[in-house]
């Protein structure tokens, strides 16, 4: 059996190339991690195909096709000028254009750039889209900032940014921190500068301005639909079933809500100053009021939900028993002990809403516990996967219901889930969502790119 996030396993074949992007990557742990997790699995994939070796497949793979580091000057409410950096991976396009959100966060560097650019690469073709995969963003913080001061920050990261995009060469959408305010301001100023309504430069869009019905709820949605793949193969569901999702943003709340449609109870949830217990199942539309209308920290939700719920300021909120847990906030969230408590109380799936949310560690626990584990290039596909719906919608000028968009989407998860498993059972590793995910994903680029020649 193979294991994925352990260090120091590496066959020989990879090893030498996990060195080369140590080297070439000095103290980017996040992306060393993620390449590393991919190199340890498809190792064996790679042994069987000696034209992947010649062609240096692996060292390709791991090097981005380019990468813009740029600055963002911009002025404060208060006319204080404030200077960010702003950065664009373009890591491979063998399947198709760039795809990939931006991420606004002070923690933003390159190494957290390139690690979800690495991840979208795998992701992006686990949809069977044709969308290659890249990541952007800056070390802003959106957090406290007025209207005014967003529309400058996104005015002035386009401005440079535009240059590189392209609704065949790179689109980019939202991830943490960029949702549908931002993502306007970015289209704004885009259209201006390049004097193109070119919807298919950006998805995440309104509906009002060329966006997609589901978009806002499809990672959420799909993070679920995936996790009920999963329990489906074990003869289960979320019917009765306790869950616990960490976040409250974007991710968090579309799951929150469709595991509750499919019968769960979902009985806490957090933001980055605590969590809040609420016993009789999260109220989804007061979360939705408090988190994105009035964009206001969790303890609001607690304070309006009276006696029936608590906040546990900077708590942790894998400290509460579940038996489905869906990490939808953040890297390296969920750890070993986190782990190993959840398992000790009855945890029977995971599926990462995050991209990387569960350590190395944890991860090893829940496959050795036999927990049912969906990894996020897998899980929380269903955003790109509908980015991917919407270009479409844009590049054909229609629109679709939210009934048929969603059933699309659907139909996607399934796909990605058969994908994954049928995969794992080919070579040999049933049941192991990290091994199919990895090894399918890698393979369609490996093979398009093995396709198109040395470039
Ligand atoms: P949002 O910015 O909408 O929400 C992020 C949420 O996570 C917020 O509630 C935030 O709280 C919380 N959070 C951040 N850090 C921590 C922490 N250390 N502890 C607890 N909570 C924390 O982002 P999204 O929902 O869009 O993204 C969440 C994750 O999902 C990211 O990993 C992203 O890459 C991934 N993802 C997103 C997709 C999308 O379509 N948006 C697609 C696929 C993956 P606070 O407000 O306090 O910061
Ligand atoms: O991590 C992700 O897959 C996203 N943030 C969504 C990317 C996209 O292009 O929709």
């Amino acid at each position: 059996m193979l294991t994925a996030r352990e260090p120091l396993s590496l066959a020989p074949a990879v090893a030498e190339v996990f060195e080369t992007v140590k080297r070439r990557n000095p103290g980017e742990l996040e992306f060393h991690r993620a390449v590393h997790e991919v190199l340890e699995i498809v190792a064996p994939v790679v042994e069987r195909h000696p034209e992947y070796v010649e062609a240096k497949l692996l060292e390709r793979i791991c090097e981005p096709e380019r990468q813009i580091i740029f600055r963002v000057p911009w002025t404060d409410d208060r006319g204080q000028v404030h200077v960010n950096r702003g950065y664009r991976v373009e890591f491979n396009s063998a399947l198709g254009p760039y795809k990939g959100g931006l991420r606004f966060a002070p923690n933003v560097t390159a190494s957290i750039v390139k690690f979800l650019g690495f991840e979208q690469v795998f992701k992006n073709a686990l949809t069977g889209m044709p969308i290659g995969g890249g990541k952007g963003g800056a070390d802003f913080d959106p957090k406290g900032r007025s209207d005014g001061e967003i529309m400058r920050f996104c005015q002035s990261f386009m401005t440079e940014l535009h240059r590189h995009l392209g609704e065949h060469t790179d689109v980019p959408a939202g991830d943490a921190g960029v949702g549908e305010r931002e993502l306007g301001f970015l289209f704004g100023q885009y259209k201006r500068i390049t004097n193109r309504y070119e919807s298919g430069v950006l998805t995440g869009k309104g509906i009002a301005w060329g966006g997609s019905q589901v978009r806002p709820e499809a990672t959420g949605y799909g993070t679920v639909y995936f996790v009920e793949e999963m329990l489906r193969m074990r003869d289960t569901s979320f019917d009765g079933r306790t869950v616990v999702v960490s976040g409250s943003g974007n991710v968090a709340v579309h799951a929150i809500e469709k595991a509750q449609q499919l019968g769960a109870r979902v009985v806490a949830c957090s933001d980055s100053s605590g969590f809040v217990h609420d016993a009789d199942g999260i109220d989804v539309e007061l979360l939705k009021e408090v988190k994105f209308v009035e964009r206001a920290r969790i303890s609001a939700y607690a304070e309006r939900r009276g006696s029936r719920a608590t906040f546990v300021p900077e708590g942790c909120v894998w400290d509460v028993d579940c038996e489905i847990a869906l990490p939808c906030a953040t890297q390296n969230e969920l750890d070993e002990e986190h782990a190993r408590r959840l398992i000790e109380r009855g945890l029977i799936a995971v599926g990462e809403g995050a991209n990387m949310p569960c350590t190395a560690e944890a991860v090893k626990l829940f496959r050795e516990a036999g927990v049912a584990f969906g990894p996020g290039k897998a899980a929380n596909a269903g955003g790109v996967a509908t980015s991917a719906l919407e270009m479409q919608q844009n590049a054909s000028r229609d629109s679709w219901t939210f009934e048929y968009t969603e059933r699309r989407l659907l139909e996607i998860m399934r796909s990605i889930h058969a994908t994954c498993y049928e995969t794992a059972e080919e070579y040999g590793m049933p049941g192991d969502y990290l091994a199919g995910a990895n090894i399918a994903g890698f393979v369609r680029v490996a093979d398009a790119m093995l396709a198109l020649g040395l470039i």
